[in-house]
């Protein structure tokens, strides 16, 4: 009963299209023409007309007959909509096809937002990065609910635009909504932070017809709140990875995270019990494979992942090690020889650590404190575990000398890090570092893409900008040339070897078609073919029992390279 009434009630209030057309027309046309014909006459008594039909269209809405419903058909319908992500390193978009994938990971947060919501209600997902959005999917839909990062905001802007324009109710929520200063799109509702305790209050208020606009928890809730994600709403086959989560937050304080300003310095962890039943979902869903453990900082509660390690590890064993994981931690993870033997035990195979830079003075100015001491044996001592480090940098820092990029170049090479992760230092909102810049008035009033491999900067930098940017551009070029990145991965695959190698579900038939794609782009038509075969004959011969592993590599060193030739050059 409850249920029907609030789609009653949301069917009512949904504007016919026509109308909502009208006035989202008036909309744009008293914006565009308020920044172009400000001081004219004339347009006001035009924009008068505009306020006056647009009064009309939302008279006519309210009068507007109740649409019938069809009782049998009164279960709420909502429509998860993950908006499109642009072309950067964790895209990984030219890699993915030669798996055969669309798209790298699942919107995990949209899916957590699903399993919230009462189970009666009917949910569809639509990933933007695996299929278009149609006009049928938000015509099916009673509400719409969308996530996004920064670096999603312009197609999140047009997904609302379509909703709207259809007179859906819209919901938003995710990392861009929260910490946002920009103006957010015209949704109905926003959640703010994490939504554990604050969706169910919104069922309850729309239930009563006082949903409010905007929601923030008063507390970041415990995971122990966190359901199950709605893993069988993610079409499985289109991606190459499923994600999971353990903990959020992270106790450290680097100044240009904002990671702790949305979920925390204290690190909060879900039970073993949970994390185990959702492996076991994902497991019987039928995914066999990489699983992301999504944490900020897998190691921020070392005492509580010591404690989840063997149990993760004996499932494992017990079900055949299905899984092959990889996961986010701090650089001090190296310092303790345990951890890391335990999660090798529990098939963590890749680990994406924070570097960010060789220079002791640019890690104290980011209060990279975690970072302290020989980080190139930190690296080896992960690698010598069994698992491939993959990392971050950046440059930009205010200490930064003339000579970093060189010494970025060196380390990476060193390090044998084949995904180097280079970006150029960026100020998001709400960090410590732009709270800092907006005293020093540093910064440049431009919004922050959230895509730190683009050549821009948003903030008055030490270095000359044109220096800086060129610099950044070497990194790139030199890093993702073939002949440097395939010797990383050639040294990686040694340094990471151990006897009981990564355990490989193949799909024979998918695997025949991945290997002929890579053979065929990148062993005959890329024009660094020769590089290729080379990479690949001493693989053969070095490493046969990575053979599998290696191909993988040169997927992602291709992705890297066309990266660095997208945003690498002027
Ligand atoms: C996994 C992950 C990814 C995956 C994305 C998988 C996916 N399809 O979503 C990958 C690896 C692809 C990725 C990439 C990037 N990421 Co990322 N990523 C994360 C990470 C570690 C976990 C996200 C996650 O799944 N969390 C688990 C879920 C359960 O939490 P959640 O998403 O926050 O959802 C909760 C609430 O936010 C809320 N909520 C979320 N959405 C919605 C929607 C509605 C309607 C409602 C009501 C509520 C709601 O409810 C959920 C339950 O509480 C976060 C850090 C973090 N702790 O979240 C960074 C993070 C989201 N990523 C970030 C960044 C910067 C990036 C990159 C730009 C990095 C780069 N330079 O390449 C790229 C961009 C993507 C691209 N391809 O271009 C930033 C975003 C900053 C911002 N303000 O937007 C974060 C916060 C980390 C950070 N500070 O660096 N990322
Ligand atoms: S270690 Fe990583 S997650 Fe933690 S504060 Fe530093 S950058 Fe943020």
């Amino acid at each position: 009963m409850r249920e029907r009434s609030i789609v009653r009630a949301l069917r009512r209030h949904s504007t016919p299209f026509a109308l909502s057309g009208v006035r989202n027309w008036c909309d744009t046309v008293a914006r565009r023409g308020r920044s172009e014909l400000l001081h004219k006459y004339y347009w006001r008594i035009f924009e008068l007309g505009l306020i006056w039909l647009k009064q009309v269209s939302l008279l006519l809405a309210s009068q507007a007959p109740e649409r019938a419903v069809d009782v049998e058909e009164d279960v709420m319908k909502v429509l998860l909509v993950n908006p499109e992500f642009p072309d950067t390193y964790w895209s990984f978009r030219h890699a993915l096809p030669f798996e055969g994938k669309r798209c790298a990971f699942p919107p995990l947060g949209l899916l957590t937002v699903s399993a919230l919501l009462p189970k009666s209600w009917e949910k569809r997902l639509v990933d933007l990065n695996v299929r278009p959005l149609k006009g049928s999917d938000i015509e099916w839909a009673d509400m719409v609910f969308a996530t996004a990062m920064l670096v999603q905001k312009e197609s999140l802007r047009e997904v609302v635009a379509r909703c709207k324009a259809r007179g859906k109710r819209v919901v938003l929520g995710g990392p861009y909504v929260t910490t946002t200063i920009e103006d957010l799109p015209d949704a109905d509702h926003l959640f703010l932070g994490e939504a554990e305790t604050t969706l169910p209050q919104f069922v309850k208020d729309l239930e009563r017809g006082e949903a409010k606009r905007s929601y923030k928890a008063a507390e970041r809730p415990p995971l122990s709140a966190t359901p199950i994600a709605d893993f069988h709403l993610a079409d499985m086959k289109y991606y190459s990875a499923m994600s999971v989560q353990y903990s959020r937050g992270c106790p450290f304080q680097c100044e240009f995270c904002d990671i702790i300003e949305i979920y925390g310095r204290v690190p909060r962890t879900k039970s073993n019990h949970q994390m185990l039943s959702e492996l076991d979902v994902l497991k019987n869903l039928g995914w066999r494979g990489t699983v992301f453990i999504v944490d900020d900082n897998f190691i921020g509660n070392k005492k509580n992942v010591r404690g989840l390690l063997p149990e993760l590890a004996a499932w494992q064993e017990r079900n055949g090690h299905p899984f092959s994981l990889l996961t986010e931690a701090s650089a001090n993870l190296a310092d303790d020889e345990d951890l890391l033997d335990s999660m090798r035990t529990a098939g963590f195979r890749r680990v994406f650590v924070g570097i960010e830079t060789p220079d002791a003075e640019s890690l104290k100015e980011a209060q990279k404190s975690q970072n302290r001491g020989n980080l190139l044996d930190a690296v080896k001592r992960i690698q010598s575990y069994g698992m491939e480090v993959m990392a971050g940098f950046i440059v930009g820092f205010d200490n930064d000398p003339e000579d970093i990029f060189e010494r970025q170049i060196n380390f990476i090479r060193e390090s044998a890090i084949p995904l180097a992760m280079v970006g150029l230092l960026n100020a998001l909102p709400d960090t410590q570092l732009w709270k800092r810049l907006e005293r020093e008035g540093r910064l440049l009033g431009i919004d922050a893409s959230g895509n730190n491999t683009l050549c821009t900067l948003n903030f008055v930098t030490k270095m000359d900008p044109a220096r800086l940017i060129a610099g950044y551009q070497s990194i790139m070029k030199t890093i993702y040339s073939p002949r440097e990145y395939y010797q990383r991965a050639l040294d990686s695959m040694k340094r990471t070897y151990q006897c009981d190698s990564e355990p490989q579900h193949y799909d024979v038939v998918n695997s025949i078609a991945s290997l002929m794609r890579i053979a065929v782009r990148l062993g005959v038509i890329d024009r660094e073919r020769r590089e290729f075969w080379r990479f690949v004959a001493r693989t053969v011969t070095k490493h046969h029992e990575k053979f599998a592993e290696s191909l993988r590599l040169a997927a992602m060193g291709y992705h890297f390279r066309k990266l660095s030739e997208v945003y690498g050059t002027n």
